[in-house]
């Protein structure tokens, strides 16, 4: 360990640890899930640290909030109905509120530290909490979920952290299996999925289950993080049987307006929506064979 320096080190990329350089720690907790921590880096603005792994910086948050948002909503026409598992941060929220169709946005975060935190120190992420459409419950998304009316929502997001810790279930099949329930016909989901150079077995597992709990279209997209481990991070999209939706090719913009409440959209735009969807020969491989 460098003094003045964060590495992030974790069992799930053993032998790498990716550092940045502390400027200041702004803020230290231990909630009742997890530790919670916010350091000013030199070059990557601030930073939001849970159990020792990065869940966002000023810099690339863009590139995470706006895809994994982006991919489902424009991909079908007219959602309107959208629930968020995780977020915690409102980065997802403050994505889906572009989208004018939108009439419900509901949230569940089992973490209110992670909340408050954002709202704190991360106000141009959690901006999305500003939105009236917003219905925020504090609690556990796998019991939410269950709970959830059958053929509910257009779109469920999936924003968790990593698999080891308090999101470990949201990666198991039984969970799938509550998403889908609470998807109306055709509706899609898309949840966060890892990383293709080091976790091509969660990705099979999670293909897998897809492959027999979504009976419509099943597929795997990436992007570039770069303070992300390997420096990319993936998610799943499914969508239930019913209207069929093609996921590579978008059909539904996002409301240019909402540039003006919730910034302008840095990363996202239709030509990476449909690159996304490609995918390196090694994982095109196990994911099409799954
Ligand atoms: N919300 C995504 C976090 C990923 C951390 N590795």
């Amino acid at each position: 360990v460098i003094p003045g320096w964060f590495s992030e080190m974790s069992p799930m990329w053993p032998g790498e640890a990716h550092s940045l350089k502390v400027e200041k720690v702004l803020f230290q907790g231990k909630s009742d899930y997890q530790d919670v921590i916010v350091f000013q880096s030199a070059t990557y603005g601030k930073v939001l640290v849970l159990d020792g792994v990065i869940q966002l910086t000023e810099r690339d948050e863009c590139a995470y909030q706006e895809m994994i948002t982006h991919l489902p909503l424009c991909s079908i026409p007219n959602p309107k109905k959208v629930l968020v598992i995780g977020g915690g941060d409102g980065g997802v929220l403050r994505e889906v509120a572009r989208h004018a169709s939108i009439e419900q946005i509901d949230m569940c975060e089992i973490d209110k530290m992670v909340v408050d935190v954002s709202k704190q120190f991360f106000p141009d992420v959690a901006i999305g909490y500003e939105d009236p459409r917003v219905n925020l419950v504090i609690g556990d998304g796998v019991a939410f979920l269950k709970n959830a009316a059958e053929g509910s929502y257009d779109a469920v997001i999936v924003d968790s952290s990593d698999p080891i810790g308090p999101a470990k279930e949201l990666f198991e099949k039984p969970f799938f299996q509550s998403v889908a329930r609470a998807l109306r016909p055709g509706g899609v989901v898309c949840t966060q999925a890892e990383s293709l150079w080091l976790h091509m077995d969660i990705i099979e597992d999670i293909v897998s289950n897809c492959r027999e709990i979504f009976k419509g279209s099943v597929n795997y997209a990436w992007t570039s993080v770069p303070t992300y481990p390997s420096g990319v991070i993936g998610f799943m999209l499914c969508s239930t049987e019913g209207p069929d939706v093609d996921f590579k090719h978008p059909l539904n913009p996002i409301d240019e307006s909402s540039s003006k409440s919730n910034g302008p959209l840095k990363f996202y735009n239709a030509e990476i929506h449909s690159a996304a969807f490609c995918l390196p020969s090694f994982a095109k491989k196990v994911i099409e064979s799954k």
